[in-house]
């Protein structure tokens, strides 16, 4: 079944003094938000990151493409998992199966990588009755038990990147077992950085798989780095341009040409920052303000990212020469420009 982004309408035309006005208006779900603690500001760039994928990827075909992305790169992937997807439309066994399938084809064409794949959650997370954070209960599934343990062993100095193109439970699931072993917020701060392709309002394809996750992700207070829909949906699909080996011949058979590639951000996200190739700009540093009914409001300051605007045709370009086995080259050294 082919489903597609719908797009937040609301998202798309906020403005800023929209959205302060709504602030404004929330002044118990300020006090909310602020009981869970407020954020020093981080570099989002640094060292060489260790990425843990996750996706629905039998939802479109833009995941399948991502995965072969990930696979001829030169990131570091140390794992990959399986989610389900908005309102269980879709199992996470389909996606696990699909991610199994586009992994062997890469294997089969020459990817160098064997990735550990994982089982995550069929479901989305349930908003706990008293409305916080940290009392939601985790799904614990292979996938967040595995991120949980990358959390455990990361540090300041090698932190983990979770990264998802699907609904966030599976990472946000990660998040909350790792705080309840006792991991404070500020050791998850240092250890732990999220990036998410999800959108501004929760009726965003992706948010709306699962609203609670979208919403606990702001509020965790990590480094959250956010690429909404209908930026990365500027990226093309080029029948022409994929290498004739299995993992080619299967993406081009089920690629409708001109496609939107959303999800292939998520790699060029990683390469863009340690690469240095300059693709995302108008960066917007926003905080979540959430009233209990999932109203939200956006306030551009605070520890998340959201990423307003891309070279799409740099990183489509990126992405086929990395199909051909030409990946860029990702810095092992630190990049120390703040963005
Ligand atoms: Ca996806």
């Amino acid at each position: 079944m082919q489903l597609h982004h719908a797009i937040a309408e609301r998202g798309r035309c906020l403005n800023w003094s929209r959205a302060l006005a709504r602030f404004l208006g929330v002044a118990v779900a300020v006090a909310l938000f602020y009981a869970e603690g407020t954020f020093a500001q981080t570099s989002l760039t640094g060292e060489r990151p260790d990425i843990f994928i996750d996706t629905d990827a039998k939802n479109e075909v833009d995941d399948q493409n991502m995965i072969a992305y990930c696979l001829f790169s030169d990131l570091p992937i140390v794992g990959v998992s399986a989610s389900h997807w908005k309102d269980r439309k879709g199992t996470e066994e389909e996606s696990y199966d699909e991610l199994v399938k586009v992994v062997d084809l890469c294997r089969r064409s020459g990817s160098p990588k064997d990735p550990p794949i994982y089982h995550g959650a069929d479901r989305a997370l349930s908003k706990p009755e008293s409305g916080n954070t940290w009392d939601t209960v985790p799904i614990e599934t292979p996938a967040s038990r595995a991120m949980m343990k990358r959390i455990e062993h990361a540090s300041k100095d090698d932190p983990i990147w979770l990264a998802a193109t699907g609904p966030a439970t599976n990472m946000a699931s990660a998040v909350l077992l790792a705080a309840k072993k006792g991991m404070t917020q500020e050791q998850l701060r240092q250890r732990v950085k999220l990036f998410w392709i999800g959108g501004e309002g929760t009726d965003e394809f992706n948010w709306s798989g699962d609203v609670w996750a979208g919403v606990i992700l702001g509020r965790f207070g990590l480094d959250h780095v956010r690429w909404p829909a209908y930026e990365t949906r500027k990226i093309k699909a080029d029948l022409s341009r994929y290498p004739e080996n299995e993992v080619g011949n299967y993406l081009r058979g089920i690629t409708p040409d001109g496609k939107a590639l959303y999800d292939i951000a998520a790699p060029a996200a990683f390469i863009n920052r340690h690469a240095e190739k300059g693709w995302e700009s108008n960066l917007r540093h926003f905080v979540v303000v959430s009233s209990p009914d999932y109203d939200l409001a956006w306030r551009e300051e605070g520890p998340n990212t959201m990423v307003r605007n891309v070279d799409e045709d740099a990183m489509a370009n990126d992405f086929y020469e990395t199909l051909h086995r030409n990946p860029a080259r990702i810095k092992t050294t630190p990049i120390t420009s703040e963005r």
